[in-house]
């Protein structure tokens, strides 16, 4: 199925038309990186030239020799992803953007770094500047990015042949290996000998606070051996050993770490070395010191035409490869070839998604189930999977509890990247980052799964999902007291309402069957953001047992229960609470109260909500009770700051759920007192 041009011959024919480009030399050509780095970052006054001057020849090596890249698409879907994880270096790629000639990338651009409205932000940002494949910053991120995008590459590899064989390579630095999420990451990309990932390790002994030595001691080589990689050392300033060693690369059955020995400030004369240079603007007397010492006379900014025409011949190296590649994706067959185009869009396959959600939805139409809705999303799985193929899941070592893997997935593994399952070990963090690099790589829509009090192991890569707008899919299943003997280690209490204060993040809590299968539709429907799936670990009734074609919850909220009269109460409740809700409305009935009952499973949707769609389900009844088992913040936008609230404002306890609840006065009896009382 998978038939491959030999990497060995895709080398070659890199190196030959590197070969044909003017012969500048290479130290020019890495000072011109130098120059362009240290000259913005004192225009700006803001900015770190250390890592860009520092790593200037091993990019160079990379971007005029190896990197598969055509800055006139920098979308081409097999092109090698490059990945800057020290993203404080980021003036190295957006000086290597400039060279090689990205359009977008103008000197303008280059003066403007860090200025308003600018593509030059400080930190590269995805979807800001063409050509950054991942927005990088917090440190180990970028690494544990390209660990998942080099799982993409795997997987699309077998289901699309030859049209996917490129590589990922990142560029990390002594921070990335020293952030715990690394060890995650390499764990990972060891056991599943992920060959097609290159890391370029910025070996300067350098951090923020001084020589490394005052803070880290391992031996980075032995350690990424330890963990399955192929490692070596080399002179991160000898563009001979750079090169043999990405070559080197090239063939490897295992990824590959180069610790490349570099000098942090390469080329300015008083702080090279230093982490003085790690950060700040050099300062006009060092970088004409530095100007003397690299021997580029040049005005700022200014690059001498040989060197950009050579930048711009590298820039055009892989022209040909491009071209080949587009035939050999038009000489594929026409159904594979529109799938493949499909996928990379993002684009859902409309009908199937819409069949396989009727299908379910008439199943618990005919036959209702009291469940969890962590085993509901399980239900709902095993009609998306088989319709969705870019669908991959996983779970972070809790596969039989999240009941993230239908029947018919098989695992993902080294010897076998077809399987659309992966285990990837007690990781969550590892995890939520390798989804964001599968997202970002495209052609994949990754879900994972843990408990929803791991969420705090995930959220800095959740957090990126939403910053960059990425569709990944996180199913976190035991999500309050309700998990039971447990205790309040696993219990979540101010989780929600901590991932509710991420923008652009779908949190969804349903409340059945129904409303699982509906958010799980939402959440594939939500192209451009991330999503929380909130699911029970305890069983809970059939709310809504008629057959509805519509999407409820596309709301964000609607009324489950209408009141029988006039509503003298709202009640407004999320996931497992609505049932209690419905009880509780009952009891008021019973009083001669008339409640109605609001379920919202989704308090960004209907935040989002057309002004009067949003009231009319908010309603106007004197009494507003919103019922949730955790904390209050973020109720006070449903329920108003005179709203009642039923819900937790203590850490839980370890014993059997029914009992937790009646400890924690969240029941439809102590809903319904509480509204008598405000009643008067
Ligand atoms: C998670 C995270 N913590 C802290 C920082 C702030 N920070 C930026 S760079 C850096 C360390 C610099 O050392 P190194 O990674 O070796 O980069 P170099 O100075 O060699 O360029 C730190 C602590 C960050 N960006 N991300
Ligand atoms: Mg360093």
């Amino acid at each position: 199925m998978n038939a491959k041009a030999s990497p060995a011959a895709v080398t070659e024919d890199r190196h030959a038309q590197a070969a044909a480009a003017p012969a500048v030399a290479h130290a020019s050509m890495a000072n011109a990186i130098r120059a362009l780095a240290m000259d913005a970052v004192e225009q700006a006054k803001s900015g770190h030239p250390g890592l860009p001057m520092g790593m200037a020849d091993v990019a160079t090596v990379l971007f005029t020799q190896f990197l598969k890249y055509d800055p006139a698409d920098p979308a081409w879907p097999d092109r090698d992803r490059f990945v800057l994880s020290a993203g404080h270096g980021s003036m190295l790629i957006y000086a290597l953007l400039y060279l090689t000639g990205y359009q977008a990338m103008t000197l303008d651009e280059i003066k403007r770094f860090r200025q308003l409205g600018s593509i030059t932000a400080g930190h590269p940002e995805y979807g800001h500047t063409p050509g950054v494949e991942t927005t990088t910053g917090p440190l180990g991120q970028g690494l544990a990015n390209a660990v998942g995008m080099a799982i993409a590459e795997r997987h699309l590899a077998v289901v699309f042949g030859s049209i996917v064989d490129h590589k990922t390579y990142v560029l990390a630095s002594d921070g990335d290996l020293m952030e715990g999420i690394s060890q995650e990451a390499i764990a990972l990309a060891g056991h599943l000998k992920l060959h097609n990932l290159i890391v370029l390790f910025d070996d300067n002994g350098i951090s923020i606070d001084g020589p490394l030595s005052l803070s880290d001691s391992v031996d980075q080589v032995k350690r990424f051996e330890s963990a399955g990689w192929a490692a070596s050392r080399i002179d991160g300033h000898d563009p001979q050993a750079i090169a043999s060693a990405i070559a080197n690369a090239q063939n490897s059955d295992r990824p590959v770490l180069i610790a490349c020995n570099t000098t942090i400030g390469y080329g300015a004369p008083n702080k090279a070395g230093k982490s003085s240079s790690h950060g700040s603007p050099l300062g006009a007397d060092e970088i004409k010191g530095a100007r003397e010492k690299l021997d580029w006379p040049h005005t700022p900014f200014e690059i001498p035409a040989d060197i950009l025409t050579a930048w711009r011949k590298a820039g055009e190296r892989c022209k040909g490869v491009h071209a080949d590649w587009s035939q050999r994706l038009a000489a594929l067959d026409a159904g594979q070839r529109a799938e493949f185009t499909r996928r990379m869009q993002g684009d859902l396959p409309k009908q199937a998604l819409s069949d396989a959600v009727r299908a379910v939805k008439q199943s618990l139409a005919a036959t209702p189930k009291e469940i969890a809705t962590r085993t509901a999303c399980e239900f709902a799985l095993e009609s998306l999977i088989p319709a969705l193929p870019e669908m991959i899941g996983g779970s972070a070592d809790l596969t039989g509890s999240n009941n993230t893997r239908t029947k018919s997935m098989q695992a993902m593994s080294a010897a076998d990247f077809s399987g659309r399952f992966i285990h990837y070990g007690v990781r969550e963090h590892g995890m939520a980052s390798a989804m964001n690099g599968m997202a970002l790589h495209g052609g994949i829509i990754p879900y994972s799964g843990t408990f929803l009090v791991f969420s705090d192991y995930c959220r800095p890569a959740i957090r990126l999902a939403a910053l960059m707008g990425e569709r990944v899919i996180h199913v976190m299943t035991h999500d309050s007291i309700g998990l039971g003997e447990d205790g309040p280690t696993h219990q979540p209490v101010e989780h929600l309402a901590a991932l509710r204060a991420i923008p652009n993040l779908l949190v969804f809590r349903p409340c059945d069957a129904v409303e699982t299968l509906e958010c799980w539709q939402l959440a594939l429907e939500a192209k451009d953001r991330p999503s929380v799936l909130a699911l029970t670990r305890q069983n809970l009734p059939q709310l809504s047992q008629n057959f509805l074609d519509s999407n409820r919850c596309a709301a964000g909220g609607y009324e489950i229960a209408a009141a029988d009269a006039k509503a003298d109460v709202s009640i407004f409740a999320t996931g497992s609470e609505v049932a209690i809700a419905v009880e509780a409305k009952k009891l008021l009935a019973a009083k001669g109260v008339a409640a109605r009952v609001v379920s919202v499973p989704c308090f960004e949707l209907l935040a989002e909500a057309p002004e009067a769609a949003r009231r009319a389900v908010i309603g106007d009844a004197p009494v507003k009770i919103g019922v949730e088992a955790a904390v209050r913040q973020g109720w006070d936008a449903i329920i108003g700051s005179d709203g009642l609230f039923v819900g937790m404002n203590t850490f839980g306890a370890s014993a059997p759920y029914k009992e937790l609840y009646k400890k924690f006065g969240i029941t439809a009896e102590a809903v319904a007192a509480a509204a008598m009382r405000k009643l008067g």
